[in-house]
């Protein structure tokens, strides 16, 4: 079975650092990453993409063969993608005997909630050729530190969810800054965990730009909190306890950590109720066994 990530959110966000830090922390913890780049406004990768859609279309020549802005360049570049699926197929064929996936995608969001054609390829992915992915959606953090630019942030994530319909995860990424924007008008939970927005409308009303739309906003409010679906969950993609945490939530929302126990229930039970161990942690445990082993039959032997 295939496992994987879908890297999308704003552009800046931290995409393309985010695959480079999460495929470093995967393979260190054994478990063998490739990174696929599906952005063709990519310039400098920081990390080795086993795929990149350059060797499949360029923006720049879609931009000057069509006298296109990058906007509609990205998308001719989705389109295009969509209509070559075969060729993504073909790349990811030798990658997928062992190899656990992360898409690096564009940042412009409409991709994400208005055109059908990167949806298209990530429901091709995951209902015709069966692969268990998640959509990661990365937020900056910064976006906390002005409300209006938060209820945005909010929309912007349900929006996507909406849309894309994968298991998804908000991540309010660079949370390593958060301070240096300034003391923010709540605790961070109240950001990450989305309860009561009515909160908000106090500090909203002391911008004159977000009063003057003031009833626009709280009924936006409530459309997210009446679906309830968006919470954020936070990453400094420097620090790899903060990565680990995250990629714990998301092995569980695509089943990674249920793989190999098909057909046993009880197994599977006791993993979706209980705090998962995991790989990272379990290296320290294997080597603690092997000890315990080591000094135990020297024990033996000794008597003996
Ligand atoms: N401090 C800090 N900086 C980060 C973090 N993640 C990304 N950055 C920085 O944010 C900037 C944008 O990061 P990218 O990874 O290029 O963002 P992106 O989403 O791929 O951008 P586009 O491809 O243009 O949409 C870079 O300067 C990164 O170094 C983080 O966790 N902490
Ligand atoms: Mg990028």
């Amino acid at each position: 079975m295939v496992f994987g990530q879908i890297v999308i959110g704003p552009a800046g966000s931290g995409k393309t650092t985010y695959c480079n830090g999460m495929s470093q922390f995967l393979n260190l913890i054994g478990r063998k990453t490739a990174v696929i780049n599906l952005d063709p406004a990519n310039d400098n990768l920081p990390y080795e993409c086993a795929v990149n859609i350059e060797d499949l279309i360029k923006l720049e020549d879609v931009m000057s063969q069509y006298d296109l802005g990058p906007n509609g360049g990205l998308v001719y570049c989705m389109d295009y993608l969509e209509k070559n699926i075969d060729w993504l197929q073909d790349k990811l064929r030798p990658l997928i005997k062992d190899h656990y996936l992360l898409f690096d995608f564009p940042g412009q969001v409409e991709l994400f909630t208005l055109h059908s054609n990167a949806k298209n390829v990530i429901l091709e992915m995951a209902n015709k050729w069966d692969f268990r992915l998640t959509a990661v959606h990365l937020v900056d953090a910064h976006l906390c530190s002005d409300p209006g630019k938060y209820v945005s942030a909010l929309l912007v994530s349900l929006s996507t969810m909406l849309h894309l319909e994968l298991p998804h995860i908000n991540v309010l990424s660079k949370i390593d800054l958060i301070e240096s924007y300034g003391k923010l008008d709540f605790n961070l939970e109240f950001y990450t965990d989305v309860q009561d927005l009515s909160y908000l409308q106090e500090y909203l009303d002391r911008d004159p730009r977000s009063a003057k739309y003031r009833k626009l906003t709280k009924e936006l409010c409530e459309v997210v909190e009446d679906y309830g679906l968006v919470s954020f969950t936070t990453l400094n993609i420097q620090d790899k306890e903060s990565v680990m945490d995250l990629l714990k939530i998301i092995d569980k929302s695509n089943g990674y950590v249920f793989r190999g126990i098909e057909g046993n229930i009880n197994e599977f039970n006791k993993l979706a109720a209980a705090p998962t161990k995991w790989d990272y942690d379990r290296y320290p445990f294997i080597f603690l066994v092997f000890l315990h082993i080591v000094i135990c039959v020297s024990m033996l032997a000794y008597r003996c």
